[in-house]
């Protein structure tokens, strides 16, 4: 919060929800006069343990863009607020990784370290995920690897990053900065990345493309703002959606790319776009990423059970008389949009608190 009085105020309103939500907090009289009177006198106040893990899960059911909320109050908070250095950090983004990818039985875990205080800012994850493939700009501007990741690829370089083997999938190390330092990179340790190699279910050339992704998506470039604290390293997540990787990360133009080759491999002619070659080349992309999860039993969801999990969230929410802010350009799956029924509807716009907030971006 930008002031006392906002501070005040935003701390205030937290702790209603928290105590109306939260059955067995009690009053919230008398914790709302200790926060005050905290924030008088530190210009700051601290979460008990069960506020910062309630508003943790808040933040993720307040996630207008996330299709996934109907289980927003499993998530496992790890507390870590007391660290702030970078190499704790690192070791603590690992141990994450490991509690969230359970052998491939994936949990939803956020990992909570120090907020920012008054002339004290707490530590900061530059990955947009734990989990990020490297992307190497040449001169002739291509890109090996994720190209959406060429400026924290740079970035890491420049702060001495040797550079992986140069395969298209070479995990990104760590970019971290802890409370008062610069930033550094710190290598992943490679128990903690669980990745799944993609095969087709029936075309076997499919396997030879080498194509795989991270089991786990960790955004980690997000602000968790409770009651006017803001934690700037929160780590998340949860597990994927096939289509965010069959349909995005490695269909799209300035991605992977790869529609054009997967295409010529089935064969189809690819020389005007009416024969539709791009539509099924992304549901062949679709189905090997989803049989491929299945088969290395790491879980994943698909577009059509999202969709149908979803609006039974927004049911049961609204029953317990709460809004459901969304945004469908953010719901809405990124290929067969109208076969899922979250397409053929409106929704509330509303944007609640706690939430999780971009940071202004300062890699350019
Ligand atoms: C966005 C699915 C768990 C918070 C999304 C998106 C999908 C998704 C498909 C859109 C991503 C995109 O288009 O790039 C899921 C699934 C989960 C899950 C299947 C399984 C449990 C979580 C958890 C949290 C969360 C645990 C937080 C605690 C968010 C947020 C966004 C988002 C903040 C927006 C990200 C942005 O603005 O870039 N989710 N999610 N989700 N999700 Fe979830
Ligand atoms: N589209 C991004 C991940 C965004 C969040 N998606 C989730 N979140 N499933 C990608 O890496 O493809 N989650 O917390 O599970």
């Amino acid at each position: 919060a930008a002031d006392p009085a906002q501070l005040r105020q935003e701390a205030e309103e937290f702790l209603r929800l928290y105590h109306r939500e939260e059955r067995g907090a009690g009053d919230p009289a008398a914790r709302i006069a200790a926060v005050r009177a905290e924030i008088d006198a530190t210009g700051t106040y601290r979460h008990t343990t069960d506020e910062l893990a309630h508003g943790a899960r808040v933040a993720w059911r307040n996630s207008n863009r996330c299709i996934g909320r109907l289980y927003w109050r499993s998530l496992r908070v790890r507390d870590r607020r007391d660290v702030r250095d970078a190499e704790t950090v690192a070791a603590e983004a690992a141990a994450h990784l490991r509690e969230a990818t359970n052998g491939g039985r994936i949990r939803p875990v956020i990992t909570v370290f120090a907020p920012d205080a008054p002339g004290r800012p707490g530590p900061r994850i530059w990955n947009e995920q734990l989990v990020r493939y490297a992307g190497y700009a040449d001169d002739g501007g291509r890109c090996t690897g994720d190209p959406r990741n060429a400026g924290l690829t740079a970035y890491a370089t420049g702060l001495g990053w040797p550079g992986g083997p140069g395969t298209p999938f070479d995990v990104l190390p760590l970019v971290l900065q802890g409370s008062d330092d610069k930033p550094r990179w710190f290598e992943l340790p490679d128990d903690a990345v669980h990745e799944v190699f993609l095969r087709h279910p029936e075309d076997d050339w499919f396997a030879s493309l080498g194509l795989r992704w991270h089991s786990v998506p960790a955004i980690s470039n997000m602000c968790l703002e409770i009651g006017g604290i803001c934690y700037p390293a929160a780590p998340f997540n949860g597990w994927y959606m096939g289509t965010e990787i069959g349909a995005r990360n490695l269909a799209d133009t300035d991605r992977y790319d790869l529609l054009p080759v997967v295409a010529a491999r089935l064969g189809l002619d690819t020389s005007t776009d009416r024969t539709l070659w791009k539509d099924r080349a992304l549901v062949e992309l679709n189905r090997a990423v989803l049989h491929s999860f299945d088969s290395a039993g790491v879980t994943v969801t698909d577009h059509h059970t999202e969709s149908r999990r979803f609006l039974a969230h927004l049911e049961q929410e609204t029953g317990r008389g709460r809004r459901v802010g969304a945004d469908w350009s953010w719901i809405v799956p990124p290929i067969s949009g109208a076969a899922t029924p979250v397409f053929h509807r409106t929704y509330d716009t509303v944007q609640a608190r706690p939430l999780f907030v971009h940071h202004p971006e300062a890699l350019a």
